[in-house]
């Protein structure tokens, strides 16, 4: 018997009226998957509650930050602390410091950080930074990547690996992507040939160092040396966007699961433990160009917020005192096992990717590699799936090319309760 979802179908005809979609970003609003979203009323450990009283496993974690689970009391005491002493001042304070010293000494290659508000604004900020520190113009980025919605990135790829990309949303002049270049994510050669067409003129390279925005795809080695040894070579910066993989796939992210030391890392979503906080950091050469020490600009009236420095340095503090990452592994291991075993049993083809706590079952046989192989992926079956799993109480994100997230607060019986479900929703989708 499906759940009733009467409160949030009219509270979300209501906003239809009052926002654009009536959502305020377009990942919430069910397009890929159909129906019409729900609306939460309260998170709480891993699970979410609808307007209509429904308990839901959240494998969203509002995209990432919450890897601690909703309404950790150490957060929450954090924010409720701060508020009590005002909000904003528009002036320096110790917690932005506090904040900074956490990520200085667990990101490897961030020798500097300047706090803004959001993942788009660090990936803007890291892109000017680096034309501003090379004095060159040309940014390369990998299809499938997302790094925001910041204009010179809403780009699709040109005809090949050397052409320049066009804008993939109204409203971005073309001038604007003109000197942007998108390759295959995980293709070397693409990369040796675009550095052989324009090494000297590339600015910065800037990719998820594991994907999660097609959908979870991991990078081969080689792929991420190459990016290394290439950007080295030619004087361009190599800009890991850690958004996504930030203090998630370990306290240093996936640059220290790979070892691997980019020149500028952009960070949000766990950095403020689920307040608005974005970040871009790494050599301190490199940051001494961020104005005022330097003359490259960037600015903004709540960056470094003291409530939400209060939720990041809490966040930071708990994974750094009681790392999760080993038993993050371990759930990971026991969902995806399973649900390979489920998808199998049920006959239908599937790959399914993992890298820690983040995961996607493609409805594909694989292996996905890149976007284009993302893209083979059957997403009328996963909105299927998706829509099986939430009438049994599992919330997936509403996209095949999304990546989900296992939380601390997660435990074995959830990962055993989220297998039964997707055991009868395989066997149901595959009818
Ligand atoms: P925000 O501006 O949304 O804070 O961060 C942009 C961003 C940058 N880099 C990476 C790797 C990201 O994943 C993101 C944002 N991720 C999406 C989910 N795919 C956020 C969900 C949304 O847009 O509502």
């Amino acid at each position: 018997m499906p759940a009733s979802r009467v409160r949030s179908r009219d509270a979300f005809e209501r906003a239809c009226r009052l926002i654009p979609g009536g959502v305020n970003s377009p990942a919430r609003a069910f397009g890929a998957v159909g129906g019409q979203p729900l609306f939460i009323a309260r998170g709480e450990g891993a699970y979410l509650y609808d307007l209509d009283g429904n308990q839901y496993l959240d494998y969203v974690g509002s995209w990432g930050p919450l890897i601690l689970g909703h309404a950790h009391p150490r957060v929450v005491q954090a924010i409720e602390e701060a508020v009590r002493r005002g909000a904003s001042f528009g002036a320096p304070t110790e917690a932005e410091s506090q904040l900074a010293e956490l990520i200085i000494d667990a990101v490897p290659s961030i020798e500097m950080v300047r706090m803004v508000n959001s993942g788009t604004e660090a990936s803007m900020s890291a892109i000017r930074l680096a034309r501003g520190f090379t004095g060159r113009d040309v940014i390369v980025k990998f299809a499938g990547c997302y790094h925001g919605h910041v204009d010179s990135l809403l780009v699709q790829a040109g005809s090949s690996a050397t052409t320049f990309g066009v804008p993939n949303s109204p409203g971005v002049p073309a001038g604007c992507t003109a000197d942007t270049l998108v390759l295959r994510y995980n293709d070397v050669q693409g990369l040796v040939d675009a550095f052989a067409a324009h090494g000297e003129r590339i600015a910065g390279v800037i990719v998820e160092p594991v994907a999660g925005n097609m959908g979870l795809v991991r990078p081969s080695a080689e792929f991420l040396n190459e990016l290394r040894r290439l950007t080295g070579k030619h004087g361009a910066l190599l800009i890991y966007d850690e958004v996504m993989t930030g203090f998630r796939l370990s306290y240093g992210g996936a640059q220290q699961l790979f070892r691997q030391m980019p020149d500028l890392t952009v960070l949000g979503k766990i950095v403020g433990g689920g307040l608005p906080v974005g970040a871009y950091g790494g050599r301190a050469d490199v940051m001494k160009h961020v104005m005022p020490a330097g003359p490259v600009f960037q600015a903004g009236t709540l960056s470094g917020n003291p409530l939400a420095m209060a939720a990041g340095i809490a966040t930071l503090q708990e994974l750094r005192d009681h790392p999760p990452y080993g038993r993050l592994e371990q759930l990971g291991e026991r969902l995806a096992n399973g649900l390979h075993e489920a998808a199998r049993a049920a006959g239908l083809e599937h790959c399914l990717t993992r890298a820690g706590s983040m995961w996607t079952l493609f409805f594909t046989n694989g292996p996905v590699l890149d976007y284009e192989s993302a893209k083979q992926a059957d997403t009328a079956r996963f909105a299927r799936f998706f829509w099986a799993m939430l009438e049994r109480g599992i919330y997936l994100p509403c996209s095949q090319f999304e990546s989900a997230f296992i939380s601390a607060a997660h435990t074995e019986k959830d990962i055993d309760h989220t297998l039964t479900a997707a055991r009868e929703a395989l066997a149901e989708v595959a009818r």
